[in-house]
């Protein structure tokens, strides 16, 4: 309850909110922060005093959770239930922008850049939430997500795939990304395995080759930065359908299955037309053969 809330002073300049919980309650919350990228990078002791802080909040079906304009308080991750976004702008009535379900998390923006509620969150079920309050938000999440949103701004910009999403659109996909590096040579993904990952590179450039039954290796145009690749085996449920290299050193950002899914289904249709395009084996095969004889006749 509020009243047994305490501050327990630190050795900084601040006071740590402790709000009592049962074991049954901090299991609840593990469980709704463990698929949350905002909380991955935490320390322990940061960690422990994230899920010192929050508090349950429960709402009714159709109750708002955060009025657009509204002062910023809480931060908000859902255990369960879901909810709509919407956003009215210039005057013009509400629209629904997106929903969240558990795992979801909400009520950034306000507490970070200190200005109204950016949009209105409404209960579409009964639902649990984990509020965290705006000072230990700040303090210990909001670093993490700035600097992370500010590091890949600027790059996502320039991802041609991700041009028509709103800017709030690819913070999020920020809030996801992970870079990975590697060296001349070094295989990103293995046709034939199963993938978890899809990639968009960052800085360097990679091969692509694609093995017909018999092993033998045929070329595919390389890929270069602000270019993807990785998303048919999450699109399909198949296994990876060709081998990507390093050509030199090579970093990628990376997303893994779930964040694939539910942060890109707006261009996922743009996706799915580009991957038309790929030449099949046979192509390949053919093209490569008709080089050949005309190299041949050449000489
Ligand atoms: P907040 O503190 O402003 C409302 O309170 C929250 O709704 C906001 O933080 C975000 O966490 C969440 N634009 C702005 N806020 C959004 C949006 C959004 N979606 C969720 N929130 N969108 C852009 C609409 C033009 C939707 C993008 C998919």
């Amino acid at each position: 309850s509020v009243s047994a809330e305490s501050m327990i002073p630190s050795h900084q300049n601040y006071v740590k909110m402790v709000i009592p919980k049962t074991v049954e309650q901090r299991r609840r919350i593990e469980s709704s922060i463990s698929n949350n990228f905002l909380f991955k990078n935490l320390d322990e002791d940061q960690h422990e005093d994230v899920v010192n802080a929050m508090t349950e909040k429960r709402f009714k079906c159709n109750e708002n959770v955060i009025e657009q304009g509204a002062v910023g308080d809480f931060f908000y991750v859902v255990e369960a239930g879901t909810l709509d976004v919407f956003v009215a702008k210039n005057g013009k009535p509400s629209e629904k922008v997106f929903e969240y379900g558990s795992g979801g998390s909400f009520g950034e923006l306000a507490l970070m850049y200190n200005g109204p509620r950016a949009a209105t969150v409404t209960a579409t079920s009964d639902v649990v939430l984990w509020a965290l309050d705006r000072i230990t938000f700040r303090r210990i999440l909001m670093e993490n997500t700035s600097r992370k949103r500010r590091m890949y701004e600027e790059f996502l910009e320039t991802v041609p795939l991700l041009v028509s999403l709103e800017p709030y659109e690819r913070h999020k996909i920020a809030d996801a990304l992970e870079s990975v590096y590697f060296d001349d040579g070094q295989e990103v993904v293995k046709q034939g395995d199963q993938g978890d990952n899809f990639f968009i590179i960052e800085s360097g450039e990679a091969t692509v080759t694609k093995c017909n039954d018999a092993g033998v290796e045929y070329a595919i145009p390389g890929l270069r930065p602000g270019q993807y690749f990785g998303e048919l085996a999450l699109l399909n449920d198949m296994p990876r359908a060709a081998t990507v290299r390093a050509k030199g050193r090579l970093k990628c950002a990376t997303l893994g299955k779930r964040a694939f899914v539910r942060l890109l289904g707006p261009v996922v249709e743009i996706i799915k037309r580009n991957s038309d395009n790929y030449q099949t084996i046979e192509q390949l095969v053919q093209q490569q053969q008709a080089a050949a004889e005309a190299a041949s006749e050449a000489t």
